[in-house]
């Protein structure tokens, strides 16, 4: 198997992750999103979405993070991934959760706006109101997740047990660091992301992300 992935991506660094921690035999392809090499015709051609990730498994491709991380723990038949129909389905709603209602305004809200030449409005005002929406509506999300999904006791976003809603979750919630958001009012969350960066390939993976996010540091960011 292949992924197309780059190492800063939110949305590849789970992917990248679960395979390293399951030992899956998959070649890296770095598809450098940063020189706009995912609009360069051998990868459009492949991927007309100009996104990455994308896995291939023979002559089968697969697009969406989310998508990529159940087939491959199915594949493997981990136990990130329950069986059980409801252990399953829970996995399955934290996985939307993250993807639809928090990453909208989180990733494309707050963060991405200001961080992305490609995402920022020209008018001055558009951009401000996008940012301020962001943030507040982001807030909202945290607050969900630091008190319903997580909760006082669970080690995890399902319970006790790692699923790949954490590996997906986990890279969603520390795209904040891009802009040096402080989590301190959201005590579950911090303790929830100190329990998932604990994993064992954490570092290693993580490694380009966090320097990059010590290049960011130091702006006028509008954060949390
Ligand atoms: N829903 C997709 C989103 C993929 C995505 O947004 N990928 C980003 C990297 S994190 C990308 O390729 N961006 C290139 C661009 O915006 O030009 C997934 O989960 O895989």
């Amino acid at each position: 198997m292949k992924l197309y992935m780059h190492p800063v991506s939110t949305t590849s660094r789970p992917v990248m992750q679960f395979i390293a921690d399951n030992n899956i035999p998959v070649d890296m392809e770095v598809v450098d999103i940063l020189k706009g090499q995912h609009y360069e015709p051998a990868y459009s051609k492949i991927n007309p979405n100009h996104l990455i990730p994308m896995l291939e498994d023979g002559d089968f491709r697969l697009t969406e993070s989310a998508a990529i991380l159940r087939y491959l723990a199915e594949k493997i038949g981990s136990d990130t991934y329950p069986k059980d129909l409801k252990q399953r389905a829970r996995v399955n709603e934290v996985m939307d959760w993250f993807n639809s209602n928090f990453y909208r305004d989180w990733g494309y809200g707050l963060i991405y706006p200001q961080l992305f030449p490609h995402l920022k409005r020209e008018d001055p005002k558009v951009q401000e109101a996008v940012v301020a929406w962001g943030k507040e509506k982001s807030k909202g999300w945290l607050q969900i997740l630091n008190d319903h999904w997580i909760g006082p006791s669970n080690k995890y976003l399902c319970g006790n047990q790692l699923t790949i809603a954490d590996y997906f979750g986990a890279a969603v919630t520390t795209a904040g660091e891009l802009i040096h958001c402080d989590m301190s009012a959201y005590p579950n969350i911090q303790r929830w992301l100190a329990n998932f960066k604990a994993g064992p390939n954490y570092a290693k993976i993580y490694e380009t992300f966090n320097g990059f996010c010590a290049s960011t540091k130091g702006q006028p960011w509008q954060a949390i």
